[in-house]
Formats: structure tokens, C-alpha cells, sequence
């Protein structure tokens, strides 16, 4: 399967001749939702887009992002990150045979994506403080050392995630509403720019954790906490822009509690057939606490992978049923 950039490269700014750093993102399910469709009186479609490459959104940035990097003769790419970016980046930068270092807020990000930042053979610097402060930092060196930011900062990550939108409208012909998580508030900013550049302006609906809501709250959290690790961010790079994105499109931004979002989660999970990660339930949730507006037809951006995070979903989940290994223990253990 062709990635992003062969798909949509008139769209995209990439020539012919351009180096590519593909892993096949992108061309992701859009599924429609029964349960929550029902639930919410609208008619309701899932995206997604945790079955990237890594698992999650950031793919279809991060191919642009490291493909841009080869053209320019970086050697090295690096990112802030609360663990998508650093899994991300940290595969693309092993497929182009790029450094990559990934600095994330310690302890606070999901086993699965350390695990893939470190297997892909990233330098993963564990800050002891947060993300905000980690985006602060590889800000300033990256002013004085010649690597390449691959956060959301950088101008072709938001143009690899527009791609979404023309993937869910080439399936939907129309759309009212679209519900997305919001952290640094890049994605939601790559589909606006992804729909306006089709014509047309979905209403935008952005959830944040309760915890970690700048935007609700308008003002910068000095300590985001959220179980949705993903999204503990306090002082989103694309502030000005996503809130440009919501007003324009006559959308929303409003925040959604934890337990909401673990309701959500296991909800996906336990009625729609989709495991996704916490963060990416705040779309559900959010449709779920406030309703569909009066959309008919809404998609929720289910951002990254279940997978990522087993120890949230264990903890989550109801237990196993331990059983001997004989008929009469089995049948009662299957049987209940
Ligand atoms: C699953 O990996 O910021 O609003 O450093 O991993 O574009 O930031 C991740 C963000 C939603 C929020 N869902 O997207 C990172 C990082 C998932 C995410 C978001 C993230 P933005």
C-alpha cells in the first residue's frame, strides 16, 4: 500500500522527485458507530486512525515531517512528546537512518509507546517535569543545534494530518461535525485546514481532559493531570489556531471529566468492537456529555491505539477466570 505522500502529493508539498519516508500510513477505517449513534440521535463514524502504522495519527504527520528532514540533509530529528510523537518519530527516523531523540515527562506516558520509541532505537530522555517544559526545552535546542523539531510545530506534520479530512470525505461525501481530543492542538488545527482546503467547514468539536483544559479554561495549567496521558498538556502549541478553527467552523471546545473518558473507552470497547486509547475516547465522551449539537452526521477521531496503554485498559477491564485443566472445571468456567 502507497503512503500519504504518493496519494495525495498534489495536495501536498512534495515534487516528484522528492525523498520519501513511508511506512504505508494513512488510507485508515472509517467505521460507522450503531451504539453511539443511537445514543446520541446523530448518525455517528468512527476514524481510525490508531491502526497507522504506529498506532496512532502522528504517521501521517511524521512521514512529512522526516521526509521534509531527508530533503534538507538533517542527520538527526527530535521531538517532545507524550508518546505518540516519540513512537512516531522514532520509527521514521530508524526507516530513513536518521538520529532521533524523543523527550518525554517521566513516568507519564503509556508502556506501549516506550516501548517502541526504545525499540526503533531512539535516545529517550525521561525530563522530570512535564510536557510543556519539554516542548520549551527542544525548542531552545533546536535554535542552537541543527536538528530537525518534528513536534507540531513543524509546518509538514499539520500538512500530513489534513489528509485525514480528505480520507473521511472522500468516504462521506458530507459531514456536520467532526469530534476530536485536543492537546497541543495540532490536529484539529490539520483538519480545518484540511476541510477548508476542500471548500468546505465541519463543525469542529474539541475535547479536553477536565485536568489539562487551557483552552476551556482560557488560560495556561501549570500542572496538567489527566489518566488520559496523551493529552496532559497545558499550554497548547497551536492555541491561536485551533481556537480560530472552532470559532470559524461554529464548533466547540469544552472538556470532558476522566471517568467520562474511561466510559467512553470501555464503552468503544465493550459495544462498538473499537479499543482505542483513553485520550481518544474524550471525542466519544464529549459527544456523549453534549450531544451532537444538532449534527446529523458526525466523525469521531479515534487518535491512537488500545494497545498503547494495557496497563490503563487491565486496570479497566474486568479480571480473568482462573481454571484447572479439566472438562468438568473448564465447562464451569466458560459456562459461569
Ligand atoms: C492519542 O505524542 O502531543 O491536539 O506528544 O497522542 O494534535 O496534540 C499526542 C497527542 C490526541 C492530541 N490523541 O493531539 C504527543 C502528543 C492522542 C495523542 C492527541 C495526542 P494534538
Amino acid at each position: 500500500m502507497s503512503g500519504l505522500i504518493e496519494r495525495y502529493r498534489d495536495r501536498l508539498p512534495f515534487a516528484a522527485d522528492d525523498p520519501v519516508v513511508t511506512l504505508g500510513e494513512g488510507g485508515t477505517p472509517l467505521v460507522h458507530a450503531p451504539h453511539l449513534s443511537a445514543r446520541v440521535d446523530a448518525e455517528v463514524w468512527l476514524k481510525l486512525d490508531g491502526t497507522n502504522p504506529t498506532g496512532s495519527f502522528k504517521d501521517r504527520g511524521m512521514t512529512c515531517a522526516v521526509s521534509a528532514a531527508v530533503r534538507e540533509g538533517a542527520k538527526a530529528v527530535i521531538c517532545a512528546s507524550t508518546g505518540n510523537t516519540a513512537a512516531s518519530a522514532a520509527a521514521y527516523a530508524a526507516r530513513a537512518g536518521l538520529t532521533c531523540a524523543v523527550i518525554v515527562p517521566e513516568g507519564k506516558i503509556a508502556a506501549g509507546k516506550l516501548a517502541q520509541a526504545l525499540m526503533h532505537g531512539a535516545r529517550v530522555i525521561a525530563l522530570r517535569g512535564n510536557f510543556d517544559q519539554a516542548l520549551t526545552l527542544v525548542r531552545a535546542l533546536t535554535d542552537r543545534h541543527p536538528i530537525a523539531l518534528v513536534n507540531s510545530v513543524n509546518h509538514f506534520r499539520l500538512e500530513g494530518q489534513k489528509t485525514a479530512a480528505f480520507e473521511i470525505i472522500e468516504q462521506l461525501d458530507e459531514l456536520d461535525a467532526l469530534s476530536i481530543p485536543v492537546g497541543n492542538a495540532g490536529n484539529i488545527t490539520a483538519y480545518h485546514r484540511g476541510f477548508g482546503e476542500l471548500g468546505i467547514a465541519p463543525r469542529l468539536f474539541g475535547f479536553q481532559a477536565e485536568g489539562a483544559a487551557p483552552l476551556v479554561i482560557g488560560k495556561k495549567v501549570d500542572q496538567p493531570e489527566t489518566i488520559a496521558s496523551a493529552i496532559r498538556i497545558g499550554n497548547p502549541a497551536r492555541w491561536e489556531e485551533a481556537m480560530e478553527a472552532m470559532t470559524a467552523s461554529r464548533g466547540m471546545v469544552r472538556a470532558v471529566s476522566d471517568s467520562e473518558i474511561l466510559a467512553a473507552y470501555r464503552l468503544l470497547a465493550a459495544r462498538e468492537g473499537v479499543f482505542c486509547e483513553p485520550a481518544s475516547a474524550a471525542s466519544v465522551a464529549g459527544l456523549l456529555r453534549y450531544g451532537a449539537g444538532g449534527a446529523r452526521r458526525v466523525a469521531c477521531v479515534l487518535t491512537g491505539h488500545g494497545l498503547k496503554d494495557p496497563d490503563t485498559a487491565l486496570n479497566q477491564a474486568g479480571g480473568v477466570i482462573p481454571c484447572e485443566p479439566n472438562l468438568g472445571a473448564v465447562e464451569e468456567a466458560v459456562l459461569g
